[in-house]
């Protein structure tokens, strides 16, 4: 592994999955691996779990760690070959060339604009780094995927599971803004990969890009959808096709403990925040199949397995 930007970094999960499961046993096993190493974590768009999540994976195997909100340094270009006489002060490529002078590892957040499609699933931002980085890059959310995130459910889905094959089900629902659909085409991403029973429901006009999406049973009855399902994964996002838009808000497709009963038992899930009684009804957030806190101490277990990962493959660079 070189970088982690998407499931397609990863070649064989299995065994990273069993580390896994080897640092949630013993987190300080391996405290001295990234002695005297640097994360630096660029945040252009706010973070609560990813956060405190990757710098406490980074402490735990002994890094330093330099977050920084972007907003606070010089607007950057990720164009090439741009006349630089508007607002941008600096380019990518002096930015992320420099960056990597105290960096060993650089994680970047940086949501989607939702304004163009192409820019979006283009991932400027996140390719430029790649390209004029000399450093590995962790995603740590970018316009399309959410890769720490999605790589945390499956592994937290693998800990819950009650059979060998449970239905997984990702249900669109309601929400007051314009949410990026990352979390969801990552989610889908992943879980694809496995041989869970994957259903995705949401209303018409929801289709989340075929990029992702391609080859998934799509039900557009949620209830449904719902029957017998062993995991409920709940998210919203805009629609794909309208590109960045609320086209309906279908307040109806909040999840509901009624909702749940239709299931088998499932456990509920979903990547934080969380907007209550919009998305999911308390009875369900705070009754005893809500994993969602559960899945948020995850997030630091899989950023550790991610990093000692990179730190281990640190030689390549
Ligand atoms: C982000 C998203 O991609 O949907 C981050 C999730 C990890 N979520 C939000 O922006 C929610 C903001 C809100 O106003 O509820």
């Amino acid at each position: 592994m070189n970088h982690f930007l998407s499931r397609n970094s990863v070649d064989e999960l299995k065994p990273l999955l069993e580390k896994a499961r080897q640092i949630k046993q013993n987190p300080f096993e391996h405290a001295t691996l990234g002695k005297n190493k640097t994360m630096v974590l660029l945040f252009f768009n706010p973070s609560l779990r990813t956060r405190l999540s990757t710098q406490k994976a980074a402490l735990n195997l002994g890094m330093n760690v330099i977050p920084l909100n972007v907003s606070q340094a010089w607007g950057v270009e990720f164009e090439d070959g741009t006349i630089m006489n508007f607002d941008k002060a600096e380019h990518i490529k002096e930015a992320a060339a420099v960056i990597s002078q105290y960096a060993d590892i650089i994680g970047i957040r940086t949501f989607s604009g939702l304004k163009s499609k192409e820019q979006d699933y283009g991932e400027i931002v996140l390719s430029q780094f790649v390209k004029y980085a000399t450093v590995p890059i962790i995603n740590l959310e970018s316009a399309t995927v959410h890769p720490l995130q999605s790589m945390t459910d499956l592994f937290t889905i693998e800990e819950y599971k009650r059979k060998t094959r449970p239905k997984v089900v990702l249900t669109w629902t309601p929400h007051p803004r314009a949410l990026p659909q990352a979390v969801s085409n990552s989610f889908v991403e992943w879980i694809k990969k496995t041989d869970y029973e994957l259903v995705i429901t949401h209303p018409k006009g929801y289709e989340l890009s075929p990029q992702f999406s391609k080859d998934c049973t799509v039900e557009y009855e949620q209830g449904k959808a719902l029957e017998e399902a062993d995991f409920v994964y709940a998210k919203n996002w805009s629609s794909f096709s309208e590109y960045g838009k609320i086209i309906s808000k279908e307040e109806n497709w909040m999840i509901t403990a009624q909702k749940m009963a239709l299931t088998n038992d499932a456990y509920f899930m979903h990547c934080l925040p969380i907007r209550r009684n919009v998305v999911v009804e308390d009875a369900v957030l705070d009754g005893p199949n809500s994993i969602v806190i559960q899945q948020a101490k995850n997030r630091e277990i899989i950023a550790q397995t991610v990093l000692s990962e990179l730190l281990k493959n640190k030689s390549k660079f």
